[in-house]
């Protein structure tokens, strides 16, 4: 298909680009990590469209490993300019999760860029565990053990229940965009804020996404959330854009 083939060929031209989100703490208005998203450069091709093709024709394993070695040297080169780096968050498909060679490559990329472990984070979703896999399971313990925190993103589109987070080892939880959308009434706000508060009580803490207006931001703080990520605050950047972010 097109959109196969404009992948195939960003993968041999090096024809990808990464942006990078800021997303802030929501008491100090501090920059404390950034979510990598990817981009087909000079294409309006949206990731939402382009990677579940990518999945669905293995390329996703390719162009993951694309992403995470061309992450990990954007924080070494970061490193070299002596800029004070923050944890970038990287997106993980569940078949390139799966794949045998995963966590060696990302051991591997660290180790080459000699980069700590807690300048990166993986965002999972839980389509990673329908169900209890003790395979799975065991992976993401190695990973956190790594020292690399996990992020379930999209929290609460899917079947994700709440008690689904007391075995899946994760450190944060990314309220998804439809959910933060909902701020319509105090009833929908009184059930984001017992979601919250029940993600914080397994000591996890919360990533609201999506976030489009000051008073989604209010809402949000006054309800318990720790970070917050969107349009509110910055757009997806350029490497060289988040530099005026990590100087201030
Ligand atoms: O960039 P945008 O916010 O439009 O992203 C749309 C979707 O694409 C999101 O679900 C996001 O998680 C996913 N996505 C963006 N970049 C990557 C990536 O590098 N790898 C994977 N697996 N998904 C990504
Ligand atoms: O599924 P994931 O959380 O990885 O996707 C993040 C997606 O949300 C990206 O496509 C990113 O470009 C997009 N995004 C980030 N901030 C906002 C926002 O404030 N509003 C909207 N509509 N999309 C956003
Ligand atoms: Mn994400
Ligand atoms: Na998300």
């Amino acid at each position: 298909t097109y959109i196969e083939n404009k992948l195939i060929d960003a993968l041999k031209t090096n024809n990808f680009q990464i942006l990078y989100q800021p997303i802030y703490d929501i008491k100090t208005g501090e920059v404390v990590s950034f979510e990598a998203l990817l981009r087909i450069k000079d294409s309006n091709i949206s990731p939402a469209k382009f990677i579940p093709i990518a999945e669905k024709s293995n390329l996703i394993v390719d162009i993951g490993n694309w992403v995470i070695e061309n992450v990990l040297s954007q924080i070494r080169e970061w490193l070299n300019r002596g800029i004070n780096v923050k944890p970038v968050s990287i997106n993980i498909s569940v078949k390139q999760f799966l794949d045998g060679t995963f966590l060696d490559l990302i051991k591997e990329y660290l180790d080459e860029n000699n980069i700590y472990r807690d300048l990166i984070q993986l965002e999972i979703t839980e389509s990673l565990l329908l169900e209890k896999n003790e395979h799975t399971i065991q992976k993401l313990k190695t990973i956190k053990d790594l020292g690399i925190k996990l992020i379930l993103d999209d929290f609460g589109t899917g079947y994700s229940s709440l008690s689904y987070l007391t075995y899946i080892p994760v450190d944060r939880v990314k309220l998804d965009k439809s959910l933060n959308d909902r701020f319509v009434n105090k009833y929908n706000i009184e059930t984001i804020k017992n979601i919250i508060g029940l993600i914080k009580s397994l000591d996890l803490t919360v990533t609201a996404e999506g976030i489009e207006t000051m008073e989604q931001v209010e809402i949000l703080r006054q309800i318990g959330c720790d970070y917050v990520q969107g349009y509110v605050f910055s757009k997806p950047l350029i490497a060289e854009g988040c530099i005026d972010l990590l100087k201030n």
